[in-house]
């Protein structure tokens, strides 16, 4: 008894060594930071745009608005983060100064703000009242403050770059934590300027020095995730239409980002497979035509079915979603903004409900080392830690997902294990019809997530294959809906 109960032991012992033996996969550079991979998880992000615009019916507020034109009936921001969290967002991005300069917290760097306004008698904060609902309801608070100045006397000289960061300070010492912070793109051209009412172009490359606002902020807030063109946290997707292309490479090289380049919105849609930095591509959009909310959009509201298809060329396409709803007048979502959102909501969760991988038979054309470390069954295990992988020199492989019964799919989701790069070039999927393989997807990248949207098919087998990888494929997990 004790010999065979030593030589299992032995046996056992010798097995979890040999498997934990097997060395992962090297990344293959460059790499998300963890700050990105949380990013990358949230999938769905909110933008409230909100000032003097909302009143005066405008895009692009002048800067010369008087400050009493601010006049919401209520501000309330309990139900702004309500209603984005019930519909699985999980970060607000507010307009804390937009282009017009009107700044809605009561800064002490300047009178063109909220205390100068009639809501509350001067005594409102609508930052703080965001960035507290949003602690208490335990979602992320971001801060967007335009580069771009219209109302400033000083916009375009060294001052008003001394202002910006003065502002900067304020925000991040009082309301924070602060996840993301939006530097616009926009920025330069006519505005009111103190009086000036001119046209004012700065030099987009040199006049705000990044390197130092950037060093400033992160000295307070050393894990913010950077927006801007060519990051360094996030890129632009290169439109405001939601969506992405279809291949979409995490990597990029910001040097080949500099504003005004000709083709720079396919690049920022794509990536580059041999970018240098990770930088993701975060789609933003609004649910209305406009920005901020004007009453005559009331019926042009995106449809659920719309914000679906949004999901699909952002999400999933290894993007994040940045969906922008305004308040009103009253300082609320208004109602057919919400109705959307409940719609939208309860798409994804009909289209998403019955994860059929999760009880299918797995097999895969090889496993690295041969251990069960990196063997098949962790693409179906609904863990994001655990991954398949193959030896270092196999760079394709296949995977066949065996339904317990015949059924008809519309979805087949992948995902890449990051943060060990971004590797697979291409794949196909394919499903059995009468005992035949056919092909339903052939396609490029897959990164945080890919969602494949098929012609409803009915099948009991599922086949991915991939056909090219910068290094050995690391996938997390394969869905099938
Ligand atoms: C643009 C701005 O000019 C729009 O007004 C809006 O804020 C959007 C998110 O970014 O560049």
């Amino acid at each position: 008894m004790k010999t065979i109960l030593t030589t299992a032991f032995l046996f056992v012992t010798i097995s979890v060594f040999a498997q934990k033996n097997i060395a992962p996969p090297a990344p293959v550079l460059p790499v998300p930071t963890e700050a990105q991979l949380a990013w990358h998880d949230m999938e769905l992000n909110a933008f409230i745009h909100f000032t003097t615009n909302t009143f005066t019916d405008l895009e692009w507020g002048l800067g010369s608005e008087k400050e009493t034109v601010f006049n919401p009936s209520g501000v309330h921001a309990d139900q702004w983060v309500s209603v984005l969290k019930k519909a699985g967002f999980k970060g607000i991005i507010l307009t804390c100064k937009h282009h017009d300069g009107f700044c809605l917290w009561p800064s002490k760097y300047t009178e063109h703000s909220i205390k100068n306004s009639p809501y509350k008698n001067g005594k409102g904060d609508i930052v703080k009242d965001l960035s507290d609902e949003c602690k208490k309801q335990n979602v992320k608070f971001g801060v967007y403050l335009s580069p771009w100045d219209r109302n400033r006397a000083d916009y375009g000289q060294p001052s008003y770059v001394e202002y910006y960061r003065n502002q900067l300070k304020e925000l991040f010492t009082t309301y924070g934590p602060v996840f993301e912070m939006w530097f616009d793109g926009a920025n330069g051209g006519s505005g009111y300027y103190g009086g000036a009412n001119e046209t004012r172009n700065v030099d987009k490359t040199n006049y705000y020095d990044w390197p130092n606002t950037l060093k400033l902020v992160r000295s307070m807030e050393p894990n913010i995730i950077f927006f801007s063109d060519a990051g360094p946290g996030v890129r632009w997707c290169g439109n405001e239409e939601g969506r992405v292309s279809t291949t979409n490479w995490n990597p990029i090289t910001p040097d080949t980002l500099y504003a005004g380049k000709a083709g720079v919105e396919t690049l920022l849609g794509t990536g580059a497979e041999n970018g240098t930095s990770w930088i993701p591509a975060e789609s933003d959009i609004s649910i209305r035509p406009g920005w901020f909310y004007h009453a005559k959009e009331d019926s042009l509201v995106k449809t659920p079915e719309k914000l679906f298809d949004i999901y699909m060329k952002t999400v999933g396409r290894g993007s994040l979603m940045l969906l922008n709803v305004p308040p009103d007048r009253r300082g609320m979502s208004h109602e057919n903004d919400v109705k959307a959102l409940e719609g939208f909501r309860a798409l994804l969760d009909r289209e998403f409900k019955n994860d059929l991988a999760r009880t299918a038979k797995v097999k895969v054309s090889s496993v690295r080392g041969k251990s069960k470390l990196y063997g098949g069954a962790n693409l179906t295990d609904n863990n994001k830690e655990t991954y398949w992988a193959t030896d270092d020199n196999v760079t394709t492989g296949t995977v066949e997902l065996g339904l317990k019964k015949a059924e008809t799919i519309k979805y087949v989701v992948l995902k890449e294990y990051i943060k060990l790069g971004q590797r697979i070039k291409s794949f196909t999927v394919e499903v059995n019809k009468n005992a035949q393989w056919v092909k339903v997807a052939d396609e490029t990248t897959i990164g945080h997530k890919r969602i494949l949207q098929i012609d409803p098919v009915t099948t009991d087998k599922v086949r991915v294959n991939i056909t090219g990888s910068k290094a050995c494929p690391v996938m997390s997990a394969i869905e099938i809906y």
